[in-house]
């Protein structure tokens, strides 16, 4: 890809956002193109094809997307379906209407079924139902992949669909109704720490398994496969390993130092009981995610105490 590509990044505030401008800028793509949401809302379709028409963009990374934790999902699925088709029906349109070379769409291992065989491979989509509490954004999420597929076979273009695990990392969201396990599970470590509290409250069972992806390895895969000139098709982005939520609760507090209970909130869903990623496709081309969980959880909540937990409390960090 050329190093003065002309890319617009959509969402460059948001995790995957903003992981995505430090890996271009870091190799050397400066003309990165970005809009806050009050210069460009991506809900607006004339706005979206006056930018696209103005802005004679060369990539989009489409990272822009109404996102959230369990019950997030489960709460607010109508807001959850009709944000991001709205937001990828009007990016991925306006783009090919100004004949944007190439785009890459990001999606969320949530777009396949409950029940499948594991560890997931790509072709497992749409074989059996969706986890209910979080269906309404799946489907969305699928709708924008099959719009990426259906404009390449229909007009040539060239745009690729990146399925990534649960992410975490700088920038995430520590909000705990609409977060995502792993944020949520260090602030309350972090805080019950610092509170001297005897408990950390888990929800669900803690049996669930996921499978954890630092967002700077999905930087580091979506400059890949723009380097390595892949023009179409469906990639999970993933480490292919996975752990429990109890496991990774043990994790979180050795990581902040938390040395109290954890107790499981039973009144609070499971969700999918497992989701690893089949990550063969991207390793059979090379890539490889490099940063480990415990290494990754530690960075994040370094920069969690730095950001958002005040100064008294970073010198109560144990790391
Ligand atoms: O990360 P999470 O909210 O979403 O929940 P999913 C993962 C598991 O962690 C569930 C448990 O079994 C939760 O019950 N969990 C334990 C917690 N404690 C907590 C907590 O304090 N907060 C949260 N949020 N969970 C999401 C989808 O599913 O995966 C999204 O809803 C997206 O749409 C994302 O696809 C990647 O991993 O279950």
């Amino acid at each position: 890809m050329n190093k003065q590509a002309r890319i617009f990044v959509a969402g460059h505030r948001g995790m995957v956002g903003s992981a995505l401008v430090r890996r271009l800028n870091a190799e050397g793509y400066h003309n990165v193109v970005t809009r806050s949401r009050a210069e460009l809302d991506l809900k607006d379709q004339a706005a979206v094809n006056g930018f696209f028409e103005r802005e004679k963009i060369d990539v989009v990374l489409l990272a822009a997307a109404r996102v959230g934790g369990i019950l997030a999902n489960a709460s607010q699925p109508g807001e959850f379906i009709y944000e991001n088709l709205v937001i990828e029906t009007n990016v991925i349109h306006a783009a090919f209407r100004a004949q944007v070379e190439r785009l890459v769409f990001f999606g969320s291992s949530c777009i396949y079924p409950k029940q499948c065989p594991q560890p997931i491979r790509e072709e497992y989509l749409l074989t059996s139902p969706l986890e209910p509490t979080n269906d309404a954004y799946a489907i969305a999420k699928i709708a924008g992949l099959k719009l990426c597929e259906a404009y390449n076979r229909e007009y040539n273009t060239q745009y690729v669909s990146l399925m990534p695990t649960n992410l975490y990392g700088p920038n995430d969201n520590y909000d705990l109704n609409s977060s995502h396990v792993l944020p949520a599970l260090l602030r309350k470590a972090h805080e019950a720490k610092v509170d001297g509290s005897a408990t950390l409250t888990v929800w669900g069972s803690g049996t669930p398994r996921r499978e954890f992806l630092h967002v700077d390895d999905l930087a580091a895969a979506t400059l890949f496969v723009l380097e390595h000139n892949v023009t179409e098709g469906l990639f999970n982005v993933g480490v292919g390993e996975d752990l429990s939520i109890r496991e990774l609760a043990e994790c979180i507090c050795k990581v902040t130092g938390f040395e109290g209970e954890l107790v499981f909130d039973a009144s609070k869903p499971d969700g999918t009981p497992r989701k690893l990623l089949d990550v063969s496709r991207l390793a059979q081309m090379g890539w490889h995610a490099t940063i480990g969980l415990e290494e990754g959880i530690t960075s994040t909540y370094r920069e969690f105490v730095e950001l958002h937990a005040g100064s008294t409390a970073a010198a109560v960090m144990h790391v």
